[in-house]
C-alpha cells in the first residue's frame, strides 16, 4: 500500500448548502472533485487522528465507489477506524445514533436526500460532528474556506474494501468495521416506543402501508415494521434500495409518492400510510383520505407525547423552522412551555436540543425528530404515530380533527417554483428586501401588515447570528406569508413561498387549504410579482 498526495486545484463551487454539498452526479466525478472536499474536511477537524467515524450513505448511485475513495482517503489522514454501514448503507438518522451511541468523533454521510439519483441525478456529501448532527455554519463555512485554498489530498493506493462482509478490515493503520446498519437503530426505537401495544394494534387488523421508494429506509422498514412489529409482509412497499431510487424520486410528497397516496385515497385503502426520503430522515404520514401535513404533524406529536414511553416525562420545548406553520406555537402555550423558531436547516436545532432546551423539533418540510438524537428521523415519526394510534384507537382523521377543535386549524401550504433563472429569482427577493419594511400598517384586502423583515436568528446557546434567512410578511390576525430560496436544489433557483393564516371556527376546519388561503395566495403574487417576473401561472409542486 502506498500512500500518495495528489496535486489538485480548487473548484470554486464546493459551498455546503442547507444541508452538506448537493451536485449532479457529474460533476462529482471530475477528477478531485469529492477527494478536494473530503480533504478540506479532514483538513478542519482538528484532533481527528486516531478517532472513529462513521459513515454511510442513500445507496443512491455512486454511493459505493464514493464510499471507497473516502475509506481510503480516511486512511491517508490518519482516522483510526470507521463504522460503516454494511453495502455502504445507513440512513442519516442511524448515523446520528451510531455517532451518540459509541462516542464517535463525527460522520460523513453520502447522500443527497430528497433529490433524484441515478447516473443523471445528485450526489451529495455532509460532515455530522461529535454530538451526532449536521455541522454548524462555523464549520461548514472553514471546510468551504478550505476548499477554496486546496492544493493536495492524501489517499492510499490500496485494494477496495469489501463493503458487504461484516467484521473488521484492515486499510493501512485504519480498522474499517462493517456493521449491521439497523441493530443499533432499532434498538434506540425500542427503548423510545411501546413495540407490545404497536404489536397488539397491528395484530387487530388495522391495515399500514409504507412507501421506502427504493431508497435507505427499505432495510429499517422491513425489519422494524414487519419484523419486530409483526405488521404483515408487503406493508413496505418498494424497500429494496436501488442506485436509481427505481425512476421514482424519493421526496415523500402529495406530488412524488402519488402511488402511495392514490392507495390511501382509496375506498378501501389501508388505516395508515407513511413514506420516507433518499436518507430516511423525513416523514409523510397519510391516514385513509387524509394527508397531515408536517406542521400538523409536529403539533399532534407534541400534544400526544405523555401518551408515549420516551417521553412520558414531558417536553422541555419546542422547536420549529421560522416558515413551519404555528400550529405547534399553540400545543407549547397550552403546555407552558417554550417554543423557539430557527432558520431552516435541521443545524440551528443542535444546540437548543444539546442545552436541553427542547424536546422535539420539526420543518414543514415533511421532517420531525426529538432530543433521541441530533438528526430529523423519518421511521422515528412513523413510530411516534403508530403508538399514539395503539394508545387512542382513532383514526388519523379523527385524532387530527379533533386537535384542530381543540386548538383550532393553520391553515398551511408551500408553493414551490423550481428551475428559475438565478438572476431572476435574486432580483425577485431583492425587490421583496428592498420594499417590505414600507408595508408595515398598510391594508391589503382584509389583511393588514403587521411585521415584515428578512428573518435573522440569534442562537440563544452560542450567540452566533445567521441573517438572511427568509422574508416573512406578518398580518395582524396572526396570518404569514414567507419567501425563501432553496439551498438544497441543484438546477438554477428554487423558489419556496410559504402561507399560513389560523381559523378558529370548526365549522371551517373541511375547507380546502387552497382555497382557504386563497387570499393569501393572491396577496404572495401581489407582494413578489411572481407571475409577472418568472413567467409562470402556477408552482410546481404544492405541499
Ligand atoms: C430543504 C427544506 C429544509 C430541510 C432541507 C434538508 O431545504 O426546506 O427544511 O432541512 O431541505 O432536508 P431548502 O434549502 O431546499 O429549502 V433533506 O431531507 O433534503 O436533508
Ligand atoms: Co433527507
Amino acid at each position: 500500500m502506498i500512500l500518495r498526495t495528489v496535486a489538485t486545484i480548487p473548484f470554486p463551487d464546493q459551498k455546503p448548502g442547507t444541508s452538506g454539498l448537493r451536485k449532479p452526479v457529474q460533476v462529482f466525478q471530475q477528477p478531485h472533485y469529492l477527494e478536494n472536499f473530503i480533504q478540506s474536511t479532514f483538513d478542519v477537524l482538528e484532533g481527528s487522528a486516531g478517532q472513529t467515524l462513521v459513515v454511510g450513505g442513500d445507496g443512491r448511485y455512486y454511493n459505493r465507489e464514493a464510499i471507497q475513495i473516502l475509506l481510503k482517503m480516511a486512511a491517508a489522514n490518519g482516522i483510526g477506524r470507521v463504522l460503516l454501514g454494511r453495502g455502504g448503507i445507513l440512513s442519516t438518522p442511524a448515523v446520528s445514533c451510531l455517532i451518540r451511541k459509541y462516542r464517535a468523533y463525527g460522520g460523513i454521510i453520502l447522500s443527497a436526500s430528497h433529490n433524484p439519483g441515478g447516473p443523471q441525478g445528485d450526489f451529495g456529501i455532509k460532515y455530522n460532528i461529535g454530538n451526532g448532527g449536521p455541522a454548524p455554519e462555523k464549520v461548514t463555512e472553514a471546510i468551504y474556506a478550505r476548499t477554496q485554498r486546496i492544493r493536495e489530498y492524501r489517499i492510499l493506493e490500496a485494494p477496495d474494501v469489501d463493503l458487504d462482509r461484516l467484521g473488521e478490515q484492515r486499510l493501512g493503520s485504519l480498522t474499517v468495521c462493517v456493521i449491521d446498519p439497523v441493530a443499533d437503530y432499532l434498538d434506540l426505537m425500542q427503548r423510545l416506543f411501546d413495540f407490545d401495544a404497536i404489536r397488539d394494534y397491528l395484530a387487530s387488523g388495522v391495515r399500514i402501508a409504507f412507501d421506502a421508494m427504493h431508497a435507505v429506509t427499505g432495510p429499517y422498514a422491513h425489519a422494524i415494521l414487519e419484523g419486530a412489529l409483526g405488521a404483515p409482509q408487503g406493508s413496505v412497499l418498494n424497500g429494496q434500495p436501488l442506485p436509481d431510487f427505481g425512476g421514482l424520486h424519493p421526496d415523500p410528497n402529495l406530488v412524488h409518492a402519488r402511488a402511495l397516496v392514490e392507495l390511501l385515497f382509496r375506498e378501501d385503502g389501508p388505516d395508515f400510510g407513511a413514506a420516507s426520503d433518499g436518507d430516511g430522515d423525513r416523514n409523510m404520514i397519510l391516514g385513509r383520505r387524509f394527508y397531515v401535513t408536517p406542521s400538523d404533524s409536529l403539533a399532534v406529536l407534541a400534544a400526544n407525547a405523555h401518551r408515549v414511553p420516551g417521553y412520558r416525562e414531558g417536553l422541555a420545548g419546542i422547536a420549529r423552522s421560522m416558515p413551519t406553520s404555528q400550529a405547534a406555537d399553540r400545543v407549547a402555550a397550552k403546555l407552558g412551555i417554550p417554543c423557539y423558531e430557527t432558520p431552516t436547516g435541521w443545524k440551528f436545532f443542535g444546540n437548543l436540543l444539546d442545552a436541553g432546551k427542547v424536546t422535539l423539533c420539526g420543518e414543514e418540510s415533511f421532517g420531525t425528530g426529538s432530543h433521541h438524537i441530533r438528526e430529523k428521523d423519518g421511521l422515528w415519526a412513523v413510530l411516534f404515530w403508530l403508538n399514539i394510534l395503539a394508545v387512542r384507537r382513532q383514526s388519523v382523521r379523527q385524532i387530527v380533527e379533533d386537535h384542530w377543535r381543540t386548538y383550532g386549524r393553520n391553515f398551511y401550504s408551500r408553493h414551490d417554483y423550481e428551475g428559475l433563472p438565478v438572476e431572476v429569482a435574486e432580483e425577485l427577493m431583492e425587490h421583496l428586501r428592498r420594499s417590505v419594511a414600507s408595508w408595515v400598517g398598510q391594508r391589503f384586502g382584509s389583511q393588514t401588515v403587521a411585521y415584515a423583515d428578512d428573518f435573522s436568528y440569534t442562537d440563544p446557546v452560542d450567540g452566533s447570528t445567521s441573517r438572511n434567512q427568509g422574508i416573512r410578511i406578518g398580518f395582524e390576525d396572526g396570518s404569514r406569508i414567507v419567501y425563501r430560496l432553496s439551498g438544497t436544489g441543484t438546477h438554477g433557483a428554487t423558489l419556496r413561498v410559504y402561507l399560513e393564516r389560523f381559523e378558529p371556527d370548526p365549522s371551517r376546519h373541511g375547507l380546502d387549504p387552497q382555497v382557504a388561503l386563497a387570499e393569501l395566495i393572491q396577496l404572495a403574487d401581489h407582494f413578489a410579482q411572481i407571475r409577472a417576473r418568472t413567467g409562470r401561472q402556477q408552482p410546481d409542486v404544492i405541499t
